[in-house]
């Protein structure tokens, strides 16, 4: 997941953190960086042809963004639905999008969106791999 320019900027970074952990997915990874053009384009890649893609790129690269690894049981589907619609305005509220956003581009956060993609943009963003740890607490987030 990536907290966008947008969401860092309007400092929901904390939130947006918080709302995963709450969750009880697992930090595995975590970074800030300002992404270059090649790693924007390589990670919107499927968009390339898409006429919002080169407004796409300019905002990813614009400043600071957050890039965070999370583990956990079904973990992408998990994250997906505590991110919400792509439209804040169409998002349900009590998701991340349905909170904080009113904007389809800006829209504070990505997540990947299949074990394929998550797979391609962890490989991207994290290429010295991520944590392997165990939380205490966990035997508390799942049953067995
Ligand atoms: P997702 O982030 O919910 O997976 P995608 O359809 O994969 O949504 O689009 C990737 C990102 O491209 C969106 O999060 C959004 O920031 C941007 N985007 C998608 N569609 C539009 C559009 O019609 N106008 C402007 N930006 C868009
Ligand atoms: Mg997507």
């Amino acid at each position: 997941m990536m907290v966008k320019p947008d969401g860092v900027q309007r400092g929901l970074v904390g939130e947006i953190i918080g709302r995963f952990e709450r969750k009880g997915l697992r930090l595995v990874g975590l970074k800030s960086m300002v992404p270059s053009e090649n790693i924007a384009r390589a990670h919107y890649d499927v968009h390339k042809e898409r006429p919002f893609f080169p407004g796409l790129i300019k905002f990813i690269t614009s400043g600071p963004v957050v890039c965070m690894a999370w583990h956990g049981v079904e973990a992408i589907k998990v994250a997906r639905t505590l991110i919400g619609a792509t439209n804040g305005r169409d998002a349900t509220p009590g998701t991340i999008r349905g909170d904080f956003g009113m904007d389809m581009g800006y829209n504070m956060i990505h997540g990947s969106d299949a074990p394929e993609t998550a797979e391609f943009e962890l490989g991207l963003w994290f290429p010295e791999g991520t944590m392997e740890w165990s939380s205490d607490h966990e035997k508390w987030v799942y049953e067995s």
